[in-house]
């Protein structure tokens, strides 16, 4: 990968901007790979990276059937944090944070990781404990995590409203100091060019439309671009996930939800770090831009649209301005909508998958994007060897018929 000097910069500036690199090959797709990864979200782009990185398997393709980073990858308010509360997820989730704090020099492209903190807050009784527990889960498990009380909470993001005659009285909240947010469609690009400097063919405006089976295995893919060989296949799909397993002839336990966010118009800097309230349905950060970056639960009307209904624009602005009564006059630019897929249990599903060498990642629902490094990392682990990387290993499709299930829909701090 080339990288540039200052003196590149200006000559560039002053001619035009004509000698940039591509940021990656737009690859022509090849008759046969060893690997291929079905989706070009972060979550397929990292696992074509560490595959081509650490295993030594470079003959990949990654098919993505729009852009790359155009499905949730650069749909989402970017939270990155790892306050799970099973052991099994706080392991995942923060073996991702480590990840992220050495992304932008391992990708030699900047991703804008900034731990400003993530405040969850606690409104009623029952979140004050469920928060308290949680703080002592996470300890327990090597992962920062702090109580704050009401005055803390006030100390460390001042524009709160935690006075006595706020709608919701904040009684607490849980802080983790390491957690903040990234720039998604950098994750996106970075993870793209990186593995195209490993030799993977990064192919866009290719859609998968079948996969060709024979007995247990596929031995190839169908796309609007023509048939694909493959060795082994990936699928990092998200919410279109039940939709490739049915297509390789197996059912998924998740559901397609739409979840939307919006922005404001960019202001100067007022908030420096993410609060997010379970109780109230709403969150917000602001992103370097300048603009509030606000989300809510799930909605209800379900649909593959990419786009949310206004009653839940209604509600979130209502929680928001309760918590922040000094945003009412702010104005909101644009809102959007992702596809989510949900799992029973709000936890991941890595793995294998009723056929030999199809392997799934999916099921990240409303939370997968803090994950993106370590879930690439693990799933191509899981690929090149045939068998879960240890941290993925929990996470396999079999727990639904085993019974063992990792309930995270309390730290998944999004409704649904
Ligand atoms: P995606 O980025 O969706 O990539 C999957 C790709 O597969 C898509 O690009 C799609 O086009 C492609 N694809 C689908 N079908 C086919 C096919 N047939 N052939 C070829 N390609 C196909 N998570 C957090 O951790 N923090 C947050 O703050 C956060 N906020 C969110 C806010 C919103 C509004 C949304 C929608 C999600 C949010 N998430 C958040 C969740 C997070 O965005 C996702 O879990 C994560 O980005 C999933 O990444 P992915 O790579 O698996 O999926
Ligand atoms: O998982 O932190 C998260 C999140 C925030 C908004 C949507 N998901």
């Amino acid at each position: 990968m080339r990288r540039y000097s200052v003196l590149a910069l200006l000559r560039e500036s002053l001619t035009g901007h004509r000698g940039w690199e591509r940021a990656w090959e737009d690859a022509t797709p090849k008759s046969e790979y060893d690997v291929v990864i079905i989706g070009g979200g972060g979550h397929g782009l990292a696992t074509a990276y560490y595959l081509a990185g650490q295993h030594g398997i470079t003959n990949i393709a990654v098919l993505e059937k729009g852009w790359i980073g155009g499905g949730n990858t650069g749909r989402n308010t970017t939270i990155v944090r790892s306050n799970y509360l099973w052991d099994e997820s706080a392991r995942l989730y923060d073996h991702a944070v480590k990840l992220w704090e050495g992304l932008t020099d391992d990708l030699n492209y900047n991703v804008m990781f900034s731990q400003r903190g993530v405040l969850n807050l606690a409104h009623t009784l029952g979140d004050v404990r469920e928060g308290q527990r949680r703080v002592n889960a996470l300890q327990l498990n090597g992962v920062d995590s702090e109580w704050l009380d009401t005055a803390a909470v006030k100390r460390f993001c001042p524009p709160l409203d935690v006075g006595a005659h706020a709608r919701y009285p904040v009684l607490g909240g849980t802080l983790q100091r390491r957690a903040g947010t990234a720039r998604h469609d950098a994750v996106a690009w970075g993870y793209a060019r990186a593995a195209s400097a490993r030799g993977v063919d990064i192919i866009q405006n290719c859609e998968v439309t079948g996969l060709v089976r024979d007995g247990a295995r596929v031995t190839a893919i169908d796309t609007s671009r023509g048939r694909i060989r493959a060795g082994k296949v990936g699928m990092a799909v998200a919410g279109h996930s039940s939709v490739l397993a049915d297509m390789a002839g197996f059912r998924l336990p998740v559901e397609s939800h739409t979840l939307q966010a919006l922005v404001s118009e960019p202001i100067k800097p007022v908030l420096d770090c993410v609060v997010m309230s379970n109780a109230v349905h709403v969150y917000v950060s602001q992103s370097d831009k300048g603009e509030l970056v606000i989300g809510a639960g799930i909605d209800e009307y379900l649909s593959y649209a990419q786009r949310g209904s206004f009653p839940v624009i209604e509600h979130q602005m209502g929680a928001l301005l309760a918590l922040f009564p000094s945003f009412s006059r702010l104005r909101m630019l644009r809102s959007w909508g992702g596809t989510v897929d949900i799992s029973p249990d709000a936890s991941p599903i890595i793995g294998r998958t009723p056929i030999d060498n199809l392997y799934i990642n999916c099921g990240w629902g409303t939370g997968g994007f803090k994950a993106t490094p370590g879930s690439g990392h693990v799933f191509a682990h899981t690929i090149a060897r045939g068998e879960p990387h240890p941290l993925a290993a929990p996470f396999a499709l079999d727990r639904f018929t085993s019974g063992r299930l990792i309930d995270e829909h309390g730290a998944a701090a999004v409704a649904h």
